[in-house]
């Protein structure tokens, strides 16, 4: 065990130990990203996503102010249903320890933690960004500084749209970041399939894309790679309507001071509002395709 405030379940545990394929699974976007119940019903079939392709699950939350890794249905269930779960990244995290407090983990902070207990696979929805009007508001996700700092083998359907995907893009690049893809020339635009900027490499199948890990292993790379998943067909939606729903999110956010970590969750639940839960469907389809496609690499990677 690594510290006082973090307890693995055995089954990880053993799983890591014995180099077996780990996937971990963020606890964000069941508590802040997505609805109750259909937040419950993403948790767990990411959970058996992970498992029907031969790796083993672990998903990262904190309840009563100790990090647990691999949230059984009870745990869950509070991170789903409790009004007072706090949204941590790394500048908080240590709160809520000290308040003993039950609480989601971010991308930067899952997989920070993940990295720490040996874990390198990762699937979630979309990173975090870079905001659109950062200009003026400063807002540039902690998830960019983690992935810069801390070797995580990421799926995602790239950044989430409400961002602005062209600053995100390239401030991968600045960060060292690689941004490799699945079956597609492009950055997935999250809830519609293709952003306009070329990744560094567009692999065909899972062994090359583990082969390809493999090096970045041996290089000793310092920051995660991103492996870019589209969402899957019959879910995505046209970049142009989601564009306009964006701007409508965001002039809400403005007109309302919505700023600082409440701003993410507010804009995705808006664009579920708009689109008549249109991307709240892409958004749950995207989530389980990447804990698969994450669950299918790792298991290729350590065999
Ligand atoms: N992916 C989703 N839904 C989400 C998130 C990712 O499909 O809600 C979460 C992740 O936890 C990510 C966070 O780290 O959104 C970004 O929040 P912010 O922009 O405040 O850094
Ligand atoms: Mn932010």
């Amino acid at each position: 065990m690594l510290n006082k405030y973090i307890k693995i379940n055995p089954k990880v545990e053993d799983a890591i130990k014995n180099k077996k394929p780990v996937v971990a699974l963020e606890s964000t976007l069941i508590s802040h990203g997505l609805p109750y119940p259909d937040n419950i019903k993403v948790a767990n079939e990411s959970i058996k996503a992970v498992e029907e392709s031969g790796s083993i699950a672990a998903t990262i939350g904190i309840i009563n102010g100790e990090i647990k890794i691999g949230l059984d249905n009870n745990d869950i269930d509070i991170l789903a249903t409790s009004t007072n779960v706090q949204k941590v990244s790394l500048h908080n995290i240590a709160l809520s320890f000290l308040n003993k407090q039950n609480a989601a983990t971010t991308v930067a902070t899952t997989i920070n933690i993940a990295s720490k207990i040996g874990i390198s696979f990762f699937a979630t929805g979309g990173i975090g960004g870079v905001h659109l009007g950062v200009e003026k508001n400063n807002d540039v996700s902690a998830d960019l500084t983690e992935l810069s700092r801390t070797r995580m083998f990421v799926v995602s359907s790239g950044a989430k749209s409400i961002l602005d995907l062209e600053k995100t893009f390239e401030m991968l690049e600045t960060y060292g970041i690689p941004r490799i893809s699945f079956n597609s020339d492009f950055m997935p635009g999250f809830w519609y399939e293709e952003t306009e900027f070329k990744v560094d490499k567009n692999f065909k199948n899972i062994d090359d894309i583990s082969n390809y890990l493999k090096i970045i292993e041996n290089l000793k790379h310092k920051s995660s790679v991103l492996i870019f998943n589209k969402v899957p067909d019959s879910k995505g939606l046209e970049k142009i309507q989601i564009e306009k729903w964006i701007n409508q999110s965001v002039d809400k956010a403005n007109s309302k001071n919505i700023t600082g970590k409440e701003l993410t969750p507010f804009l995705i639940s808006e664009m579920n509002q708009l689109s008549n839960n249109k991307t709240l469907e892409a958004n749950i389809a995207l989530i389980i395709n990447n804990a698969l496609l994450a669950g299918k690499i790792s298991k290729e990677f350590y065999s």
